[in-house]
C-alpha cells in the first residue's frame, strides 16, 4: 500500500519543492499539502491541500485522520532572522509543532516523521571549520536553541517511544521557484535576483562571511534518501550533519560576474551578520555519507549557472 504523506508548511521554500517531488514520485493524491495559509497559489491548486496551523494538535490531527496519512514532513518553522524578532512566537511554533507530530508517532497515529534541523544548532563555540557531527553546541540565536532542542526530543522519542523520526541539519538552501523567508542564508538567493534584475547587489554580511550551502535539487535529493533508507542505516536519531558547499558573498559575486560581467556588489552588514558569525564555515557530514551513502551534486559553478539561467528566463516570460 502507497504511504499518504501529509507536508506542513508545504508553502515555503523547501516544503513546496518536497511536495512537487513528492507527487511526481507518490502521485498527486497521496501527498497531502498544508500550510497556515494559501500562500502559494501555484501548489494550494496542484492537489489535495488544507489549513493546518502546525501548533494545533487538533487540526493536525484530523487532517491526518481525513487523509489517512501515515508520514509527515513537518516544514513550517520560523528561520534564524524572524525568529530574532519574534522570540516568544519562533520558540511556541518551532518547538509546539514539532512535539505535535513526535506525541502522535508516539501514539501510532502515524508511522514515519521528517524533521528539518539546520547548521544554527552551532554557536560561537563550536569548531567553525569541518564542523563535525558530535561537538560542543550552544547556539545564540532563538531558531538554533529551538533546533538543539528539537533534537533532542527527536532522539528521545526515538529511544524511549520507538518512533521513527529522520532529521538533517540543513544548511543555507539556494533555489529559484519560491522565495525564503526570514534566514541569514538568504542573500545567497537574493543576490541572484538583484544581479539580474538590477546589476547591483547591497549585501547584508560581510564579504569574507564563509558559511555552508546547498542547491534544493541536492536538499531534496537529502530529504528523500533519508526518508528512504533503511531504518537500521539511518544511525543517528538526532539530526545528521549534511554538507554540499561553502562560499562567502564575495566568492559568489565573483562566480555570477563570470556570467553577468556588469554586475556589482557592496557590503552593508546588517544584525543578521551576528547570526552568520555564530554559525560554522564548512560541515563534516561523513556519518549521513557512510550511513544512507548521502552525496551532492552541485558545485558552486553548477548553482550558480542554474540560477541565472531559471531567474533569467523567469524575467523575461
Ligand atoms: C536560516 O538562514 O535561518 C536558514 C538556516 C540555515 O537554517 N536558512
Amino acid at each position: 500500500m502507497i504511504s499518504k504523506i501529509l507536508i506542513i508548511g508545504a508553502c515555503g521554500q523547501i516544503g513546496s519543492e518536497l511536495t512537487n517531488r513528492l507527487r511526481l514520485e507518490l502521485g498527486t493524491e497521496n501527498v497531502i499539502a498544508s500550510d497556515i495559509r494559501e500562500n502559494n497559489p501555484e501548489l494550494v491548486a496542484s492537489g489535495p491541500f488544507e489549513i493546518i496551523d502546525a501548533k494545533s494538535l487538533k487540526q493536525i490531527k484530523h487532517c491526518i485522520k481525513k487523509h489517512n496519512v501515515d508520514t509527515v514532513y513537518l516544514m513550517a518553522a520560523l528561520l534564524s532572522a524572524t525568529g530574532e524578532k519574534f522570540p516568544q512566537k519562533a520558540w511556541n511554533l518551532n518547538t509546539t509543532s514539532l512535539l505535535n507530530v513526535l506525541n502522535l508517532a508516539k501514539d501510532k497515529v502515524i508511522s514515519k516523521v521528517f524533521w528539518p534541523s539546520s547548521i544554527a544548532v552551532f554557536g560561537p563555540t563550536t569548531p567553525k571549520i569541518n564542523t563535525p557531527q558530535r561537538t560542543i553546541m550552544e547556539p545564540t540565536t532563538v531558531y538554533g536553541i529551538t533546533k538543539q532542542v528539537g533534537e533532542r526530543w527527536c532522539e528521545y522519542y526515538h529511544n524511549n517511544y520507538d518512533v521513527d523520526v529522520r532529521s538533517i541539519r540543513y544548511p543555507g538552501i539556494i533555489s529559484w521557484k519560491t522565495l525564503p523567508g526570514g534566514g541569514t542564508t538568504d542573500y545567497a538567493i537574493d543576490i541572484f535576483h538583484k544581479a539580474i534584475n538590477e546589476g547591483h547587489y547591497d549585501c547584508f554580511l560581510t564579504e569574507y562571511t564563509a558559511l555552508p550551502m546547498m542547491f534544493m535539487d541536492d536538499a531534496v535529493k537529502a530529504t528523500l534518501d533519508i526518508m528512504n533508507a533503511n531504518p537500521e542505516d539511518v544511525k543517528i536519531r538526532s539530526s545528521y550533519n549534511l554538507s554540499a558547499i561553502s562560499f562567502t558573498p564575495k566568492q559568489l559575486a565573483t562566480q555570477i560576474a563570470k556570467q553577468l560581467p556588469e554586475f556589482t556588489i557592496s557590503y552593508t552588514p546588517d544584525f543578521r551578520q551576528k547570526i552568520a558569525n555564530s554559525w560554522p564555515n564548512s560541515i563534516d557530514d561523513t556519518a549521513a555519507r557512510q550511513d544512507w551513502y548521502w552525496e551532492h551534486d552541485y558545485d558552486l559553478e553548477a548553482i550558480t549557472n542554474e540560477m541565472l539561467l531559471q531567474l533569467g528566463e523567469k524575467a523575461i516570460s
